[in-house]
């Protein structure tokens, strides 16, 4: 069975051979032209993501199970009683780019032709907006011109705001193939953090964080006075003086203050970019998550644009989507500024939508965007909102705000996959959908790229399909004509019979040649880039080819810059704090934090800093630390990074109230939004540290995943048998045990002396809690004592062992760097002190790095560390 990853928005297909209800063999679909094969870390554990443990079965009410009927009920009046008292824009949809284009499709079109507000926003707010202002504002459409074969044509490829060999790997990895097979090709990386992908990297611009549109706009400038200017593009073109002459104060000189980088660095990155025609940029949420986050794209845009560099086979400006179907989402118009397929809030669509769709009314005017649904929902005048496929709570800005907000929330919908989220604690309704591997539809890449995700395990529970759920309530709110699908492939063609609707090539989202697939021919369709129309019936790869754009002169737009503002720190918060991603997590860990083997590369809640700051604010590597700005605290392991620039930290997005006490970072950030996008700076914000004291450090094995109390820290891996809390408290650790687990039925094996304290409980020779601590972190064997979880040593001298917390003779693995492998940074260092010098060496020897390669960057890391130190 093939179908499509459901993390990032590379969108590889997969090949899946189902075992058995709860796990499937997972290998990459070689003839998916997004991955030819290939699959990250994530892609490849998906089998491991199948299990029911945690699902949402059935649908609740107030805390209450009820029948499906019985919760489609209460939503819909819900909803009916709210819209009748205080009208519809009253009541609001908060969505995801994880939903498919169908459930995407219902929804958009049930709140903006029917209930008839556009209060229906989504988490591609927090990702994507940016991108679409820049893109509607260059080019008349929200159209990405290039393509994955594009990475093999470049000369040079800019990568800027993206960690891509952690957020993107696929799409990185080929980047690194094409690298090995033309060396020539130069790749500039721009991130304030020196990440993984900049081991790809030929030239690094560390700018100041914020800095990016004056990069670009002294770009811009460069051209101009070096000869960079395609003049025949010229034509094409409007607004080029302005932008030109608001361009021109930034020179050399101020443009390297205002970025804080040498001259030397930005000339080389102007050079190379004005030296060749295929010139490819690549970007992410550096660019997009940022009070300029629209200016930002535009800045980017404007320089391919003068110079001629857009449409063209290796060349272009290319925004890479972060979720499986962001690109969907804005196809069907999920954002509360579009309508759908591609339409605006003018008369002429308003009406034309309207007349498609048969609706007794048509939102004719904007609807909230994310921030600002959520601040109506806290003044009241949102009364109901239905969240689905998303965990607000964890990953909006100003993050006890939103826990207000929904807790004073009159009528709160959540539909998902999982029972207990950070978000469903609000839930007054709560709806259990089918996740990937159960549902069926299609998605949208970053490339343009149609693909499919099929079904291929039963339905568990009650769950059913997001597009089902909408159209049901729909029906029950007297809807049923037009909600009346029976089939997914029935919505693809209503939605792809819409792009082409009355479009004469005005709108560039078009799919019409799709729209008269029958069933079989949606079920079996394979991986096709849009449009796809009468001009091009097997799909477009790049656009804009013959320099036609899509506003109504058939020119592309410069937008002029405009003076950035950028988040500052002052006194008391004098440290900036950057957030994003690492490697083998997913957002709220939903997924992938219930899978032990990619909670292995990081498992715990961290906060980097560099090692001179470290310094000078007492917070060694390996304590534990408390990051406050003026909208909360949260708590997390100190990490130390040379990579990072001085008085910046770096946070990572994904810890949240399931996983840990307090250190989702969402509680930090402040909801400043882009103006023009609504987009928040989740990347920029003022905070301080100090260290956080614990009289005592331990680590708990038990067999639930009960959440402890009353610590100062706690941080939650799941292991295979077992769930592995690391911990830090006050007064005597003995005394919290006792509190925390009952232990009077239980056989126990005690070792006390000084601070130390460790215990662990057996029942019937099973082993039930292991607890280890001291005043500080003790160091243990966890491979040893997880696998003491499913296999109980019988031995005296083994369970002396385990009481000691290290096996009694083998190597210790530790922090695990090849999840793919499983292999630790100490077997590593091991190897490289018996002779391997290269990451091939290790491969060959330990397989490490031979599978998805994302973990390349952090051997060459270890291995140049240990010849420094051997030199
Ligand atoms: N492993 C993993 N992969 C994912 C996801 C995931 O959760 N986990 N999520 C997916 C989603 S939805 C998204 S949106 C993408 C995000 O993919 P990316 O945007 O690549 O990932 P981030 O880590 O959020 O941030 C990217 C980089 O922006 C840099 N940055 C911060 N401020 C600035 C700045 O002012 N200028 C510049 N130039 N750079 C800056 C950060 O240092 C960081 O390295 O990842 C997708 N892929
Ligand atoms: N500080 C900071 N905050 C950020 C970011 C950052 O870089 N820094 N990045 C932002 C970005 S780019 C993004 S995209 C967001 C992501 O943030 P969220 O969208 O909030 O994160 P997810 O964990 O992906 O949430 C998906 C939810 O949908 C559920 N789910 C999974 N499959 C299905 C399904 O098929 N149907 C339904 N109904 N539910 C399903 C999951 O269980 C989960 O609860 O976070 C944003 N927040
Ligand atoms: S690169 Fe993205 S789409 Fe591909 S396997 Fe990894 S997470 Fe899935
Ligand atoms: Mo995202």
């Amino acid at each position: 069975m093939k179908t499509t990853c459901p993390y990032c928005g590379v969108g590889c297909g997969v090949s899946v051979t189902p075992q058995g209800d709860e796990q499937a063999q997972v290998a990459g679909d070689l003839q998916h032209p997004a991955n030819f094969g290939r699959l990250c870390v994530k892609g490849a554990a998906l089998g491991e993501t199948l299990k029911k443990d945690g699902r949402l079965l059935y649908p609740q009410v107030n805390q209450q199970r009820v029948s499906m009927d019985a919760a489609l009920e209460a939503t819909a009046n819900g909803l009916r009683e709210i819209i009748e008292q205080h009208g519809p824009q009253a009541v609001a949809f908060y969505g995801s780019g994880q939903l498919l284009t169908e459930d995407y499709y219902v929804a958009n079109k049930l709140m903006k032709g029917f209930i008839g507000a556009a209060n229906i926003d989504t988490n591609s707010r927090l990702c994507m907006a940016s991108a679409v202002v820049g893109y509607k504002r260059a080019f008349g459409a929200d159209a990405v011109p290039c393509c994955y074969e594009d990475f093999e044509r470049a000369d040079v490829v800019i990568l800027v705001g993206s960690n891509a060999a952690w957020a993107h790997p696929v799409a990185y990895q080929r980047l690194v193939k094409a690298k090995q097979q033309r060396p020539e090709m130069q790749v500039i990386v721009i991130d304030p953090r020196r990440t993984a992908t900049c081991d790809l990297a030929d030239l690094h611009l560390a700018l100041r964080p914020g800095s990016d549109s004056v990069l670009f706009a002294g770009l811009l400038n460069w051209l101009v006075e070096n000869n960079g200017v395609d003049t025949r593009m010229l034509a094409h073109l409007a607004d080029v003086e302005p932008a030109l002459l608001a361009a021109r104060e930034w020179d050399l000189a101020r443009v390297a203050a205002h970025c804080d980088l040498e001259p030397e660095q930005v000339t080389a990155f102007w050079q190379l970019f004005t030296s060749s025609q295929r010139v490819l940029t690549l970007w992410c949420m550096g660019v997009n998550q940022s009070v300029s986050g629209s200016d930002n794209n535009n800045a980017i845009i404007n320089a391919h644009l003068l110079s001629g560099k857009v449409g063209l086979p290796g060349s272009g400006p290319f925004s890479l989507t972060g979720q499986p179907n962001a690109m969907g989402g804005r196809e069907v118009g999920g954002l509360a500024n579009q309508l759908a397929a591609h339409m605006n809030f003018n008369d002429a669509d308003c009406d034309r939508l309207q007349r498609f769709w048969q609706s007794p009314t048509i939102a004719r005017q904007p609807g909230l965007t994310a921030v600002k649904l959520f601040d109506a929902i806290e003044r009241g005048d949102v009364k109901a909102v239905w969240i689905m496929g998303t965990n607000p709570a964890v990953s909006m800005p100003e993050g006890n705000r939103i826990a207000q907000a929904l807790a004073k929330c009159p009528l709160v919908i959540v539909s998902d996959v999982l029972a207990q989220t950070d978000t469903s604690a609000f839930a007054d309704i709560l709806l259990p959908a089918l996740g990937w591997g159960e549902k069926n539809g299609t998605v949208t890449n970053s490339e343009r790229r149609i693909s499919r995700q099929r079904a291929f395990a039963a339905a568990p529970g009650d769950a059913k399909p997001d597009w089902w759920l909408l159209a049901q309530v729909a029906q029950r709110l007297g809807f049923a004509a037009a909600f009346g699908w029976t089939h997914p492939a029935q919505i693809f063609r209503e939605h792809a019979a819409l792009s082409g609707f009355e479009n004469h090539g005005q709108r560039a989202f078009d799919i019409s040649g799709l729209a008269q697939l029958s069933d079989d021919g949606w079920d079996k369709l394979r991986p096709i880039q849009w449009p796809v129309n009468a001009q091009h019936p097997d799909g477009c790869a790049r656009l804009f080819s013959d320099r036609r754009f899509f506003h109504p002169d058939g020119k592309a737009r410069l937008l002029p810059f405009a003076e950035t503002k950028t988040v500052t720190v002052n006194r008391d918060y004098p440290l900036l704090m950057n957030t994003g991603r690492v490697r083998d997590q997913w957002h709220t860990m939903t997924r992938t934090g219930a899978v032990p083997r990619l909670m292995q590369h990081c498992d715990e809640p961290f906060v980097a800093l560099h090692p001179q700051d470290a310094i000078a604010y007492g917070l060694p590597a390996g304590t534990l630390a408390r990051v406050q700005s003026v909208h909360g605290w949260i708590t997390a392991r100190v990490t130390h990074d040379s990579g990072l620039r001085r008085g910046e930290l770096f946070v990572p997005m994904h810890w949240n109230r399931q996983f840990s006490q307090q250190s989702n970072v969402d509680m930090l950030v402040a909801a400043l939004c882009c103006p023009a996008s609504g987009q928040p700076a989740l990347k920029q914000t003022a905070v301080r540290i100090q260290p956080l004291r614990a009289d005592w450090q331990g680590w708990l094995w038990q067999r639930s995943d009960q959440a402890p109390k009353n610590l100062r820290y706690w941080a939650r891996a799941p292991q295979q048998g077992a769930q592995r809390f690391v911990l830090g408290g006050e007064g005597s650790a003995s005394n919290w045990l006792a509190s925390h687990s009952d232990l009077t039925s239980m056989q126990l094996q005690v070792a006390e002396g000084g601070q130390d304290y460790r215990l662990l409980a057996w029942r019937n020779g099973a082993l039930q809690l292991a607890f280890y601590a001291a005043s500080r972190l003790p160091h243990l064997d966890h491979a040893f004592i997880t696998a003491a979880f499913q296999a109980a040593p019988t031995r005296a001298i083994d369970r002396h062992s385990l009481l000691a917390g290290q096996a009694a003779q083998g190597d210790v693995a530790g922090r695990i760097i090849c999840s793919c492998f499983s292999v630790g940074e100490q077997t590593i260092l091991n190897a490289v002190a018996q002779g391997c010098r290269s990451t091939q060496a290790l491969g060959a020897k330990l397989k490490c790095g031979t599978n998805c390669g994302s973990c390349i960057p952090e051997l060459k890391q270890l291995l140049s560390s240990c010849v420094t130190e051997e030199s």
